[in-house]
């Protein structure tokens, strides 16, 4: 048995997610310790913690990714685990190695598997091989002589995608539609490449049209346990920020989401992936295309843990410290449904963030509902960061009713003193489309360009 009273964790993010590890590290018994940045000072979620330090200025470069100033303060303060949350360095190898030298414990996989899965073109070969479906397209990088490309192209089929294998996010990637195009397209994504990612290599698939987003949650242990925690679909997006995330996807067969889960969890097994963990999907025409897989706990975790009833943070913590998970598929039993608004404090006509001080506060509640957010009335909105300020997630026992749940719940949340998208979600939740279920990728956006109404909101 892990005594978890012993340890003491470091908590190296911010915001919602740094309250919900605090959360998870309390249910555990364990002392934990806040990073902050100058800008952070005064966060309320700071005060719930044995311990806050700040570890530099508001810029992110030189806190929140400042590698040692937070293995320093990691020191400092006798941590013995490091939750690197999501965004970050929650996918930085070298950073998960520099913990794991100095004698922490990194929560997540070991910076080995995190390589493999940063680089997308190793990480497409390793689920070839667990039997994960895949995009079709070589499984390894495009030589550097763009002579081949057509033949290539040809075989794949138009439209191609040409992503590097850096890339990942919507970063990285350019589509061609005809032979014409083929060369420069690659010869350009692979410039960008070397620019931002430190390696050029690049790679080709074939590119779907309309696919929806649909990705499998996983978990595992050290001692060989790997289990799919079900599905979740995250298609209604804007320029690749997801907007409203639910689980399980409508409408696929479960039979197939299944046998899709079962190779997820083997590929685990596998690679020997410790942790949390998501395989991202393409889904179009009653098929499952592999694209990414992400080594982080997510934003969209809660749709899961609701659908679930599993604390995910908790024993995504357990595993880290060498805990078996002392579950089986078998008792993993997905109930109901789930749906999640991400709030952000942002202009509802350009999207721009909108930070600023929030003057009055009124959160939802109920049966049925969850609010992840460490605002409260007269916090701050640092200019510094990402606008997102919190999640509401309803679960009920059909799709139906948690939509009907989170309706009412994002009726009643009232946030003043900032703009917030608040008044796009209920109109979202609204839509035919949405409300219909199984939506692709570009319906989010679709709709806003038909219909102007964040505009209105
Ligand atoms: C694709 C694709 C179509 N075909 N790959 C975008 C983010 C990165 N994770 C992969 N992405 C895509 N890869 C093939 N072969 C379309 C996208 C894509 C997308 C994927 C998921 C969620 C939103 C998206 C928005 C635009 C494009």
């Amino acid at each position: 048995m892990t005594d978890f009273s012993q340890h003491s964790l470091l908590i190296a993010n911010r915001g919602e997610i740094a309250l919900r590890i605090l959360r998870a590290g309390r249910r555990l018994g364990m002392r934990v310790i806040c990073i902050h940045s100058e800008a952070d000072r005064g966060a309320p979620y700071l005060a719930l913690a044995d311990q806050a330090i700040c570890v530099g200025p508001a810029p992110a470069a030189q806190s929140y990714l400042n590698i040692p100033a937070i293995l320093a303060a990691a020191r400092l303060t006798g941590a013995t685990m490091v939750h690197p949350g999501y965004g970050f360095l929650s996918e930085n190898a070298e950073f998960a190695q520099a913990v794991t030298e100095a004698g922490l414990i990194f929560v997540g996989p070991s910076a080995a598997a995190m390589r493999i899965m940063g680089d997308k073109i190793s990480a497409k070969t390793a689920m070839i091989a667990a039997g994960v479906p895949c995009v079709p397209g070589p499984d390894t990088a495009l030589p550097e002589d763009p002579g081949s490309y057509a033949a290539i192209a040809d075989a794949v089929g138009y439209p191609v995608i040409i992503k590097a294998a850096g890339g990942g996010g919507g970063r990285g990637m350019r589509v061609v539609h005809a032979p014409e195009a083929l060369t420069a397209a690659a010869m350009l994504t692979r410039q960008e490449a070397g620019r931002f990612f430190g390696t050029d290599a690049i790679y080709m698939e074939k590119f779907l049209q309309t696919p929806r987003h649909v990705e499998i949650q996983v978990l595992a242990d050290q001692q060989g346990t790997a289990l799919w925690l079900g599905d979740r679909d995250c298609s209604m997006q804007r320029r690749h920020q997801k907007v409203i995330e639910e689980a399980p996807a409508p409408g696929i067969d479960r039979a197939l989401v299944a046998e899709v889960g079962a190779r997820c969890a083997q590929a685990c097994r596998d690679i020997g992936y410790v942790g949390a963990g998501t395989f991202e999907f393409l889904y179009e025409d009653g098929q499952f295309y592999f694209i990414e897989m992400n080594t982080r706990i997510q934003v969209e975790h809660p749709v899961t843990e609701m659908t679930s009833g599993l604390d995910i943070l908790a024993l995504q913590i357990r595993v880290a410290a060498g805990a078996p998970l002392r579950l089986t598929q078998s008792a993993v039993a997905m109930q109901g449904h789930a749906i999640e608004c991400r709030i952000n404090a942002e202009d509802p006509a350009s999207f721009t963030p909108a930070p600023g001080v929030i003057s009055a506060l009124h959160l939802p509640g109920g049966p049925g509902i969850r609010v992840d957010s460490h605002v409260t009335a007269g916090y701050r909105i640092p200019a510094s960061y990402d606008s997102m300020i919190g999640k509401v997630i309803a679960h009920g026992a059909t799709r139906a009713e948690a939509l009907a749940r989170l309706r009412a719940a994002m009726d009643e949340l009232q946030i003043t003193g900032v703009a917030t998208n608040v008044p796009l979600h209920q109109q979202l939740l609204r839509e035919p489309g949405f409300v219909a279920g199984g939506v692709s990728i570009h319906h989010m956006e679709q709709w806003l360009a038909q219909t102007g109404a964040a505009d209105a909101g």
